[in-house]
Order: C-alpha cells, then sequence, then structure tokens
C-alpha cells in the first residue's frame, strides 16, 4: 500500500473512522488536513468506543499522527479531547501528535459567532455543529486569523488582535453582543500556550521527509465531498475543502504524494443539518434506516436525515474529488428489506439531468428517478468474504459501481474492524 486519502462521497458520517482504523494499521503516519473539531469519528477497538472530533485516528493505536495546516484548531478543544482520551488509556504526546505551526485557531468568540448567527437565522440556518469553524475559516481567508506559531510571540500580538478584535466587535455589535474583553482573550491564549506548543511544528517537513523514506502516509478526510465548500450543497457545506485534493494543500505535501483516493459511501444515504437532499425518506422506511443504522451525530447527537442510496450524487462526488475506488458501509443496514432503491438520475422542470445542479434551488427542486433493486433475507452483519455475501446483495453492490463509474474496493458490514471485505 502506498499513500491513501480518505474521503467522504456524501455528507459526512460515511463510516470513515473505522476505515481510517482500517489503514491506519498499514500506515506510518495519519493526517488530518480540513475541518476541525465539527469531525465525529467513531472507531471500535474490541470492547471499547473512540469518539473523535479533531484528533486523527491513528493516535488510538499510536500511529504517529499530524494535524496539518488545514485544520482549524480550537486549542481548549483539543486540550478536552487529550484529556477524554487518556482517560481511555490513549496517550498524546509531542512525539505521537504533531500540529501545523501555521494552522489557523478557533477562538471562544468564533464559536460564539457561530451560534449568534445560527439563532437569528429561523429557517435558513445551515445547521452547523455551532463549534466555530466557519467564522475560523472566514478570519484565516480575510487574513485575520490568529496562528498557532503566534502563541508563541503573544506579547508583539498587539496590531494583529486590534485588527481581529475590531472586525468582530463589529459583527457582535450587530447582535447587540459586548465588545470582545482584550485583556481576557491574552490571558487565556496565555494560559493555552503552555498546553498546544509542544505539539506544534513546521509538519510540512515531516511529511516531506517520511515520504522521501518510502513511508506511508494515511490521510484522514472530515465531512464529505457533498459538504466541500465549492463542490457541496452550497450554501449548506462546511466552510473547508473536503475534496481530495486537500490533502496536499492541507498538509504540505504535493498533490502527488496523495496516492489512492478511497471514497467512503454508505450504503444509502444520510444528512445532518439543513439543506437539499433529493433521496431523504420521510416514512416509515426513513424511520427504519435511522434506527437500524444509528444515526444520530457523534458531536451533537443530532438524527440524522435518511434515505436511499443516490447514484448520481457519489458519481459526482467519485469525479470532483478523483476517487479511485469506493469503501461501502453500513450494508447490513439493507438487510431484509423487500426492495433496495437507487436514484439513478433526476427529473427538473420536464428535463431529465444525470448530475446534480449548482443552483441551491434547482438543488431542491429534483426529483429523483428511481431504479427499484430486490433485496435480501439474510443477514450480511458480519460478512467478512464475498462468498457470505447473499447474491442480491452482490447485485446491489454491482449495479452501484456500474452506475457511479468507480469500483468497490471495500465493504464494511459492522463497525468492528474485522468485519470487513476486501473486494480488489
Ligand atoms: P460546520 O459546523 O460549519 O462544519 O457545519 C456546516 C455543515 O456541515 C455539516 N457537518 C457535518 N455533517 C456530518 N457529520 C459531521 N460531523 C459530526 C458527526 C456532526 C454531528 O460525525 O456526526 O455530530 O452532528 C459534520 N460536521 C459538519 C453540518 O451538519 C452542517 O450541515
Ligand atoms: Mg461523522
Amino acid at each position: 500500500m502506498g499513500n491513501v486519502a480518505v474521503i467522504g462521497a456524501q455528507w459526512g458520517d460515511e463510516g470513515k473512522g473505522k476505515i481510517v482504523d482500517w489503514l491506519a494499521e498499514r500506515a506510518d503516519m495519519v493526517v488530518r488536513f480540513q475541518g476541525g473539531h465539527n469531525a465525529g469519528h467513531t472507531l471500535v477497538v474490541g470492547d471499547k468506543v473512540y469518539k473523535l472530533s479533531l484528533l486523527p485516528s491513528g493516535i488510538v493505536r499510536g500511529t504517529p499522527s499530524v494535524i496539518g495546516n488545514g485544520v482549524v484548531l480550537d486549542p481548549w478543544a483539543l486540550q478536552a479531547e487529550v484529556a477524554r482520551l487518556a482517560e481511555q488509556g490513549v496517550v498524546a504526546t509531542p512525539d505521537t501528535l504533531r500540529i501545523a505551526d501555521n494552522c489557523a485557531l478557533i477562538l471562544p468568540f468564533h464559536r460564539d459567532l457561530d451560534a449568534l448567527r445560527e439563532d437569528a437565522s429561523g429557517a435558513g440556518k445551515i445547521g452547523t455543529t455551532r463549534r466555530g469553524i466557519g467564522p475560523a475559516y472566514e478570519d484565516k481567508v480575510g487574513r485575520r486569523a490568529i496562528r498557532l506559531c503566534d502563541l508563541a510571540h503573544l506579547d508583539g500580538l498587539g496590531p494583529q488582535l486590534d485588527r481581529l478584535l475590531a472586525h468582530h466587535d463589529a459583527l457582535r455589535a450587530g447582535f447587540g453582543q459586548p465588545p470582545i474583553d482584550r485583556e481576557g482573550l491574552l490571558e487565556e491564549l496565555r494560559a493555552i500556550a503552555g498546553f498546544v506548543l509542544p505539539f506544534a511544528k513546521p509538519v510540512w517537513r515531516d511529511l516531506n521527509e517520511a515520504r522521501a523514506a518510502g513511508k506511508r502516509i494515511l490521510f484522514e478526510g472530515a465531512q464529505g465531498v457533498l459538504l466541500d465548500v465549492d463542490h457541496g450543497t452550497y450554501p449548506f457545506v462546511t466552510s473547508s475543502n473536503t475534496i481530495a485534493g486537500q490533502a496536499a494543500g492541507g498538509s504540505g505535501l504535493g498533490p502527488s504524494g496523495v496516492g489512492f483516493v478511497l471514497g467512503i459511501a454508505k450504503a444509502y444515504t444520510t444528512r445532518v443539518g439543513s439543506g437539499p437532499f433529493p433521496t431523504e425518506l420521510h416514512d416509515e422506511t426513513g424511520e427504519r434506516l435511522g434506527t437500524r443504522g444509528h444515526e444520530f451525530g457523534t458531536v451533537t447527537g443530532r438524527k440524522r436525515r435518511c434515505g436511499w442510496f443516490d447514484a448520481v450524487l457519489v458519481r459526482q462526488s467519485a469525479a470532483v474529488s478523483g476517487i479511485t475506488g469506493i469503501a461501502l458501509t453500513k450494508l447490513d443496514v439493507l438487510d431484509g428489506f423487500d426492495e433496495v432503491r437507487i436514484c439513478t438520475g433526476y427529473r427538473l422542470n420536464g428535463e431529465v439531468l444525470d448530475y446534480f445542479p449548482a443552483h441551491a434551488a434547482d438543488q431542491a427542486a429534483v426529483e429523483p428517478i428511481w431504479e427499484s433493486v430486490p433485496g435480501w433475507s439474510q443477514s450480511t452483519a458480519g460478512a467478512r468474504s464475498w462468498a457470505e455475501l447473499p447474491a442480491e446483495a452482490i447485485k446491489y453492490i454491482r449495479r452501484i459501481e456500474e452506475l457511479i463509474r468507480c469500483p468497490v474496493a471495500l465493504v464494511s458490514t459492522s463497525p468492528e474492524r474485522a468485519d470487513t471485505i476486501l473486494v480488489r
């Protein structure tokens, strides 16, 4: 195995945590390259369940882990997650965890602003995780951010802080909020600097050295392609690029270092938060998928919306993200349905579309064109080989491959790491 990037091919929650853990065993380094502690990656190891939001999944098995420059880092959330994992016996030290010194920080007022905006948006709200992700990326792109390396130079932060606070105080005033307590913020930054600075490194060097030494690097994507700020269901997206190309930009390794792009797709579709979802089911079948699939947000506990597999969306994700192979997860959730449906195209204003249009109103208006395939009554839960799958389940997988124009390389049949079928 060379380098691999693991990318969500839908709206996140495809089961990336398990696949990353499965691959981490064969990797020398695990790298997060976008997003922040809005991610929710669940790893089941024996009888222990680990829930990670910010830390790369490699940390659980002691694989050297890297948080790249493309991530927005909440240092207090980092401290809390490191402490939580320590209680489970997993220790993150500056030897096992390195954080890009040039990554932008999420500060307490980013979280406040995220929540204020959501609360003020009524029906138009995005349904964010309220972690301050969007506001922190705005400051990064607006060239106002405080970065990790700035924590080593707090005495010289004056003018930079003035600019940042002037911007935020004006925004806060619009919500009737008092200005930011400048001294209080500096105090908090001083207090957290001692914890987080030992992890700060020019990680691009480590990555390039690792690559030169023939080490295997695993890139751990968060969220999914349909939440990508460019290619997703804008404006109902997250504020980072979630596509595989970002693995290069968000880590400091060139694009040729990204390697095999493994897209993770659920055998059906879910979404948490607002925004268009053409195959969403508002009936018993949707409820059944949610209950059987335990579809609740890892970070926020929100109930996920559920629907049938949308081949148009995954085909588009595979194309824009350059996905080389798909890992199909949660196949067992479809066990016992008489009929399973796949969306193969859309109808919009009397026309047939084979892609997802860009405009938000069109995205909300498209109607799925369904194909029905026979279900299977046997259980696929825990299957570890192709031979253990019922013929109808194999047909379903083969049909999906055809429709998304991308091979299925792995099938996952339970949260357990060993319950994985290697197809090729
Ligand atoms: P944000 O907070 O600005 O990134 O939210 C913007 C949109 O991105 C969605 N989003 C997610 N969707 C699925 N899973 C995510 N991680 C957690 C999980 C979410 C949770 O794994 O379950 O616990 O609720 C994630 N993170 C962001 C979000 O729902 C908005 O639609
Ligand atoms: Mg998740």
